[in-house]
């Protein structure tokens, strides 16, 4: 008998982020040999200046595309606050300044948001009947270029901000977002973040959980 071992397909990740890109690794198994940029010479920062999350990973994979000529995907991911009208949203990298900062970016989401509950009780004081709600979500969108072709996936989990950061496993906003749900779809009644969830946990729910399995499945459904 003859035994075939399984395919894996080497694709570049177009991320300058190492926590995406472990998370990505973990979500997408052994089927994938994830490759990172900077692992093949192309160290300079990927711009994404697009006004949109669509427009920023189209450009991220198109990036790499032009200098590597190679088959690549990208992620951007937004979180989006109701309270603070959809912000941070595409500008969640460079919040509170212009790196990646992420204990900054949490400092600056729980000013904002304190601020606007504040304004929001003046001016519901005043008889106006303004919501206030902490509800938030986290959205990926997904590019894919694969022989020269685009593809998009995307991938969404709905939560709400905590007023304090818990746990120290994720990364970015993870501390202070709290998903409605948990694996399994067990209402999340302990106000558990996704930082204190295992990884396996949070790749499980995540905005880039679904996006990235819809890609694989993608994949596995339009390829020999
Ligand atoms: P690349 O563009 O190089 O992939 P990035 O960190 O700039 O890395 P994004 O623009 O997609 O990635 O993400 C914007 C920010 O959103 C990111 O810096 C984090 O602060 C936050 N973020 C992204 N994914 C997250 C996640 O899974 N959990 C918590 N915060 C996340």
């Amino acid at each position: 008998m003859t035994n075939f071992a399984p395919m894996t397909r080497r694709i570049v990740f177009a991320t300058g982020n190492s926590a995406k890109l472990r998370e990505a690794s973990e979500i997408l198994g052994p089927a994938f040999e994830l490759v990172s940029p900077a692992s093949m010479g192309l160290t300079e920062e990927i711009p994404e200046t697009a006004p949109t999350l669509l427009g920023n990973s189209m450009m991220k994979a198109g990036y790499i595309h032009e200098k590597l000529s190679c088959d690549c995907f990208a992620d951007d991911t937004g979180l989006e606050v109701d309270i603070l009208g959809g912000a941070p949203g595409v500008h969640s990298a460079r919040y509170a300044t212009d790196g990646h900062d992420f204990a900054a970016n949490v400092a600056k989401l729980l000013r904002e948001m304190a601020r606007a509950e504040r304004e929001a009780s003046v001016a519901r004081a005043y008889g106006l009947a303004v919501k206030a709600s902490r509800k938030a979500r986290f959205r990926t969108v997904v590019t894919l270029i694969l022989g020269g072709q685009k593809h998009f996936f995307e991938g969404c989990v709905e939560g709400r901000i905590a007023r304090r950061r818990s746990g120290d496993g994720g990364f970015g906003y993870d501390p202070v977002f709290i998903p409605d749900f948990l694996p399994g779809d067990v209402p999340n009644s302990g106000a558990v973040t996704m930082a204190q969830l295992s990884e396996e946990d949070k790749n499980a729910i995540s905005h880039r959980g679904r996006a990235l399995r819809a890609m694989a499945a993608w994949l596995a459904d339009n390829e020999a």
